[in-house]
């Protein structure tokens, strides 16, 4: 039994149980019977926001209620991109968390079917993605890009499960819910059926910028990412594989040499090894591009903020795995570095790696495969009133991308 009482790093906790008759079932035919679920009613903890006051005889209700009510319930999954950078976490971050999976049903193009890909020590076929895919599907999860989850997004709600869409195809929907859930959590309840997952840049700065708006009221942020190449999917890892290993070889003396001997670029326009490309997604007749406005149109809705404003460059760097984001934020309370850290040291799903004297602070190399973010080199901003600059660093598969939606997937 969890311990729904005593996590000090959670910031809501959420639990939910239904009474379900003897014949009742779900969507997909996942049958519960009354003997393995109880009578209850929806209760919501948020005890460390301090949000409800339970009195000793709630918690022994509570207490007594969760102590008969051990629901295993499990449910048949769907992973459309099986085969993707995403995917591949979808199947790890499943595994790690325990997540109770009854059936695992791996979709991808029809290039990739019949691959196998490895959930708790079975191998699963990789199934072409079709209409027919989301029988009997209580969550599906879609790492497949827009075009797919355009198209079959509606497929797989007509057909039953929730879905839990890692696009940026219906972020901005007023119906539908973009959620962290260290921040929105609760936005989860208001689902009809698809909850999005918000873009990998913006889910690792907000994890910084939201505890530090609690505490200081954000007013707006001006930041510069450098983006892993696997956020562009595994085409883009190999690209720089290649382009590493040509160099190398021809040991090239300048940078028109490096640039010269390398394969011609096919998934960036121009060569990603020993470069930076201030270019993530497609220029807006604004200047900014698609990626770089996601943080303040995203941010302002995740944050219930809508007069948030963020101005953002967005590069792509020669790193594996893990985005980083520079940040100056200003704020409408007075802050300082003391009280800055000590927020960020206690929120959810962060650590606080800020010891540069001894060389310490955030980078890819150690978050990447990692479930936290990090944050440090907090200072006073020179430039802006009420402001601080810091540098947050987090895996982009995992709290970007397959992390956050499997926790997503956890609240339902
Ligand atoms: C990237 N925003 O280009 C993408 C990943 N979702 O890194």
């Amino acid at each position: 039994m969890p311990n729904f009482f005593g996590n000090p790093k959670m910031a809501e906790w959420r639990f939910v149980a239904a009474f379900f008759g003897s014949d009742s079932e779900t969507r997909s035919g996942n049958r519960i019977g009354a003997d393995n679920f109880a009578i209850t009613n929806e209760v919501e903890l948020l005890v460390p926001n301090g949000d409800v006051d339970l009195s000793a005889s709630t918690l022994h209700r509570l207490r007594a209620a969760l102590q008969f009510a051990p629901v295993k319930k499990e449910y048949h999954i769907a992973v459309v991109g099986a085969t993707g950078a995403v995917g591949a976490e979808f199947f790890r971050v499943l595994e790690r968390r325990n997540f109770p999976v009854a059936s695992m049903r791996a979709l991808a193009s029809g290039k990739s079917a019949g691959k196998k890909v490895q959930f708790r020590n079975h191998s699963t076929a990789v199934e072409e993605l079709r209409e027919t895919s989301f029988d009997k599907i209580d969550i599906a999860f879609f790492s497949a890009g827009g075009e797919i989850s355009r198209k079959f997004v509606p497929i797989a709600r007509k057909a039953g499960p929730i879905v839990i869409d890692n696009s940026s195809v219906f972020r901005m929907d007023a119906d539908i819910p973009l959620v962290i859930p260290e921040i929105n959590g609760r936005d989860v309840k208001q689902h009809t059926g698809l909850i999005a997952n918000p873009n990998c840049t913006t889910a690792i700065a907000l994890m910084a910028i939201y505890p530090l708006h609690r505490a200081f009221g954000v007013r707006r942020v001006f930041a510069a990412s450098y983006q892993a190449v696997s956020g562009s999917g595994q085409r883009a890892i190999n690209e720089l594989n290649e382009q590493v290993a040509a160099a190398a070889e021809d040991r090239p003396a300048s940078a028109e040499a490096t640039a010269r001997g390398q394969p011609r670029p096919r998934v960036y326009p121009h060569p990603i090894a020993f470069n930076v490309l201030p270019h993530v997604d497609v220029f807006l007749e604004s200047g900014y591009t698609k990626e770089e406005m996601k943080m303040q149109t995203e941010g302002a809705k995740i944050m219930h903020l809508p007069r948030f404003l963020a101005s953002v460059t967005c590069v792509r760097v020669p790193v594996y795995r893990a985005h980083s984001v520079a940040v100056s934020a200003e704020f409408e309370k007075k802050v300082s570095v003391e009280q800055a850290r000590e927020v960020l040291a206690k929120a959810p799903g962060l650590e606080l790696v800020d010891e540069p004297q001894k060389n310490r602070y955030p980078m890819p190399l150690n978050v990447a495969g990692k479930d936290n973010c990090e944050v440090g080199r907090v200072r006073l901003d020179c430039a802006l009133e009420n402001g601080l600059a810091f540098w947050v660093a987090g895996d982009q598969l995992l709290k970007g991308a397959a992390l956050n939606a499997v926790q997503i997937a956890e609240l339902l």
